[in-house]
């Protein structure tokens, strides 16, 4: 079995700074030796991204445009990856995005606006992407998602991101069952608290990487490049009878009542 990812190409949805978990997962695959192929969702973030990625050695990556709250921009978005590069292998899917003052305090004050919102962008686009990708994983593939255990469990001021990462979950069991049969593998990776830029501007969050060096069996916080390890292995044959799992990335927090 060769678990290289020489001559397979990943899309990587997500990347905002050198700090974000899609950064480290793209660099876990372009070490395995995979092509990449880079989304972003707005011009804010072009220049970033290409920075980003034109810095990987050997690497010529792509780049797309693509607002997953707009299917006609994501069925433009891989129409332009199937033309220009046919098949692809996987893609990750790191996507989420929730009202800031809407993640704090109490639940219950979501607005109903809010809550579409976050499960629009931060769910269904999971779906939403899957629908028009999985075409192009004509021999077979690997689907990865991030999620968190707020979705799991109540966790403080996660609030609404909790209830739309439940649905999150949900979604990518569906989508293992639904692309089983055509050799497309659908995952979850439950990572432990990393200072992105999601996380930028959250009051609890040293609190919570505090309890993680206390209490967390590893006591110590993960990093982008663990997280991105278990992707290159949740996108890889190492993992090929794997789907419709969450591999919870988080030193072991998750087990520890
Ligand atoms: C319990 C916690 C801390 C409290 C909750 C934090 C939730 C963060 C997730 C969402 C997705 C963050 C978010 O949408 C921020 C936006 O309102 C404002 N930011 C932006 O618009 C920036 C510019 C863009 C790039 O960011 C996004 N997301 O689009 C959870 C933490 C311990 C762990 C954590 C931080 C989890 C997580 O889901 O990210």
């Amino acid at each position: 079995m060769n678990f290289s990812l020489e001559g397979r190409t990943y899309v990587v949805m997500g990347v905002a700074n050198k700090r974000s978990i899609a950064w480290g997962i793209a660099r876990s695959l372009h070490d395995a030796g995979a092509r990449l192929i880079f989304t972003y969702a707005n011009e804010r973030f072009e220049k970033p991204v290409r920075d980003l990625g034109d810095s990987l050695e050997g690497q010529e990556s792509l780049y797309y445009e693509c607002d997953v709250t707009d299917d006609e921009a994501i069925k433009k978005t891989f129409a332009e990856i199937k033309n220009d590069v046919g098949t692809i292998h996987g893609l990750a899917h790191c996507i989420a995005f929730a009202n800031r003052d809407e993640l704090n305090g109490e639940y219950m004050n979501v607005t109903r606006d809010g809550f579409k919102l976050a499960h629009d962008i931060s769910a269904y686009s999971l779906t939403a992407v899957a629908k028009e990708a999985y075409p192009l994983m004509t021999e077979g593939g690997g689907i990865v998602t991030l999620t968190y255990l707020g979705g799991e469990k109540v966790v403080n001021n996660y609030n609404v991101m909790g209830v739309a990462k439940a649905s999150l979950d949900a979604s990518m069991r569906y989508l293992a069952n639904d692309l089983g049969k055509h050799g497309i593998r659908v995952n979850a990776i439950s990572a432990g608290p990393i200072r992105t830029v999601s996380a930028k501007g959250v009051g609890s969050f040293n609190t919570i990487l505090k309890e993680i060096e206390e209490r967390a069996p590893l006591r110590r916080p993960v990093s982008q490049e663990e997280v991105g390890d278990t992707a290159y292995y949740l996108l890889s044959d190492l993992s090929r009878g794997v789907t419709g799992e969450i591999i919870h990335v988080d030193s072991g927090f998750n087990i520890i009542g």
